[in-house]
Order: C-alpha cells, then structure tokens, then sequence
C-alpha cells in the first residue's frame, strides 16, 4: 500500500512508515532515536551492533533519494538491551520540503516506539568564547524559520493543540549527558530558515534576541517531537563562528573538516549517552 502523505495525513504516515520499518528491520519496537547531522554520520558507527540498515526512501514518506542526499538510511542498532534507530541523514525545510515531511523522520520514530529522540546538528557559534569543535548541549531553540509542523487541524493521535514547550529540551536528558561529559556546556539554538548563512546583522540580531547558537535545521524536528510527548536532547557541534563574529567567509568544506576532525568524540559522546537513556 502506498504510504499515506505526510503533509495531509502526518499521523498514519508515520504510523505507515514505522509498521515498514519493523517489517524491515525485524525489529518492532526502538526505544530511542538518533538524528545526524552533517559530519555526525560517523557517530552511528559508534553507538552498536547495526541489526539492519534500511534506505530512509523504502519507509514511504521521506523525499526521493537524490533530495536526501544520496544513500540517507535508518539504522535498527543494538546497544545492550536497547534498541536505537539512527536516521543518517535529514530533510530540511530549504531543500523546499513542507515541515510535515521534514517532522516525518521524529514522527516515525515515535510510532515506532521512541520516547527519546536525539537531535544531532552542526551550527555556528556566536557566544563570546565558542570555538569550533565544540560540543554544546541545547537548552532551549528560538524558532525563526517562521514555521511548524503544527500548522493546520490537530490530530490528537499525535498530541495536543497547544503543546507546552517549557521542558522540550529534556532538562533530565541533559543533565545525563553532563553525568557522561561535565565539560558539556548548553546553549539556545536559533534555527534560521537558510540556506544562506546569516549576514552579520542578522547574527547580531540573534545574538540580541538570545541565540548562542545558529543553525538550519533541529527546530522543527524538536517541536514535533514535543508535541508527540517524546523528550529531546539536542546537540550542536559548532563548525564555525558564526558571520561577523570571525571575519573569515563561510564555507560548507570547512564546517565538514571541522566536522570530521570532532567526529569520533561526537560518536562517543552520543554512544555514551545513548546507553545510559
Ligand atoms: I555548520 O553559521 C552551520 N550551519 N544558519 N548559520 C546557520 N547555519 C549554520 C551555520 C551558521 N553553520
């Protein structure tokens, strides 16, 4: 059967897509979910046994692969006696995708069990002292991409009309992630729309409404997931100082090195922590 559209139907898509991926995978139920961002993709090689690894494409809902980057898979991983499931690759909201499908991945996962969703992301730096490499845990997000996957009628099979969004970076998750990293510090994300990185008054306009961090992605993500009831961590490793605050351009090669070179701390941190949820 073809899966329900994500746009129009959010909820028996994901419920669609996450009977698929038990199919699958053989697994039926995970317990926690992982998002990687760019240059996290290492960390899933970090985080387990990999049971089975399943193009995000065969799920239905997901944008044709050429969109996604090319080879974006779901891994079914075994870490002790929990099950993670690691989306290696996301869709973005400037890539022209409808906040539906960019919330289907979290959606999914919840439907296929997830209670926990892991939000990985590279971002720009903008608090005084960040430096690139850095890991920063997420406190909270400004969202203003000026969007929401919430926008039309509720399905309250997903969750409620007007959810609540004090506690949806999980204090106690963070607080987990400081047991297994006390160097880890926290930080507020504003997720912009993108693609282009900020101009430098629009880093200072961040910076003023009380961003520490920029980036393109994860808000969304962390809202249907909050909505879903799921808790969050968000992670954010800074790839660069964000425009104006260095004075050196901004180039996508130098947020990947960046990248690579953290990747196998990032990996451990995210295993490690993955295992104590
Ligand atoms: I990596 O400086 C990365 N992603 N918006 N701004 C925004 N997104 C980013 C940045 C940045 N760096």
């Amino acid at each position: 059967m073809a899966t329900p559209d994500p746009v129009d139907a959010p909820f028996d898509a994901a419920e669609e897509s996450a009977a698929t991926l038990a199919a699958a995978t053989g697994v039926d139920h995970h317990d926690v979910a992982v998002v990687l961002g760019s240059g996290w993709k290492p960390a899933a090689d970090r985080m387990g046994e990999v049971v089975a690894e399943v193009p995000m494409t065969d799920l239905g809902g997901f944008p044709i692969a050429s969109v996604l980057g090319h080879g974006s898979t779901v891994r079914s991983i075994r870490n002790g006696e929990r099950r993670v499931l690691a989306f290696m690759g996301r869709v973005h909201l400037y890539e022209g995708h409808h906040p539906n499908v960019v919330a289907h991945a979290v959606r999914t996962a919840v439907r296929a069990g997830c209670k926990a969703i892991v939000l990985t992301n590279a971002a720009g730096g903008l608090r005084d002292g960040m430096r690139a490499g850095q890991p920063v845990l997420l406190a909270d997000h400004i969202n203003l991409t000026g969007r929401t996957p919430l926008l039309g009628p509720n399905d309250e099979r997903i969750g409620p009309r007007f959810p609540d969004m004090t506690h949806a970076y999980s204090p106690r998750l963070r607080e987990l992630a400081r047991s297994v990293d006390p160097s880890l510090e926290e930080g507020v994300y504003g997720g912009f729309l993108g693609p282009t990185y900020e101009t430098p008054a629009e880093v200072r306009m961040a910076r003023v409404l009380g961003a520490d961090l920029v980036g393109m992605s994860t808000v969304l993500e962390a809202i249907a997931a909050a909505h879903a009831g799921a808790e969050v961590l968000g992670v954010s490793l800074v790839t660069n100082l964000a425009a104006g605050i260095t004075e050196v351009a901004l180039d996508h090669r130098d947020v990947l090195a960046v990248a690579a070179a953290s990747a196998d701390r990032m990996g451990g941190l995210i295993a490690a922590i993955v295992g104590h949820i």
